[in-house]
Formats: structure tokens, C-alpha cells, sequence
């Protein structure tokens, strides 16, 4: 069962790593962000991937500029952020505090 859990998440993560926005993804693997900073421009899309077993993750932003909030981040799911507002933001864990993700969009 986790085996096959596992290879379904790698295989969706293998889909999108052939996509345009391949230099766009962040794991969740170990309870980190992968990378833990990104640099993109506005309007730009990251695509956060919740490849961490069977654990759930839950991403947010909280700032004056632009805030985000993902709900659960199911196993396996995907979770797009677009960013239409130049700036520095910290992607959250509201469920692992010690996560944290720097996006820098130019
Ligand atoms: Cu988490």
C-alpha cells in the first residue's frame, strides 16, 4: 500500500517535471520545502507537490501584499501558487511550523 502510494506520487511528479514549469516545483519531502528559496517573476506559478509519504501538509502566506491558503495538502497533491505581486514571501506550514519556503518574485 505505501509502496504504491509512493510510486503513484514519484510518477505524477516525474508528469510534471516533463511540464514547462518543471523549474517551478517544490517538494515537501522530510517536512522541508525543495527548495527551501525561489526566485520567479510576476505572474509566475510554483507548484508545491505534497510528495512526503502519507503525511498532510497545509501551505500559507500571510502578508499585507498577498495572502494564500492551501487547505490540506492531501499525499500526492498538487498545489499551485500564482504570484501576481512583486516581493518577498515565506510559504508556511501551518501544520509544521519549521517549514518555510522564501519566494522571491521580481
Ligand atoms: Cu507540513
Amino acid at each position: 500500500m505505501t509502496v504504491a502510494f509512493i510510486a503513484g506520487a514519484v510518477t505524477a511528479f516525474g508528469v510534471m517535471a516533463g511540464s514547462a514549469l518543471a523549474d517551478n516545483s517544490i517538494s515537501q519531502k522530510g517536512r522541508e520545502f525543495h527548495p527551501g528559496e525561489i526566485t520567479i517573476k510576476r505572474d509566475e506559478t510554483i507548484q508545491i507537490v505534497n510528495d512526503d509519504g502519507d503525511l498532510l501538509h497545509h501551505a500559507y502566506i500571510e502578508s499585507a501584499k498577498f495572502s494564500f491558503d492551501s487547505g490540506d495538502q492531501k499525499p500526492g497533491s498538487i498545489t499551485p501558487i500564482t504570484f501576481a505581486v512583486a516581493g518577498d514571501f515565506d510559504v508556511l506550514c501551518a501544520i509544521h511550523p519549521k517549514m518555510k519556503l522564501t519566494v522571491h518574485v521580481k
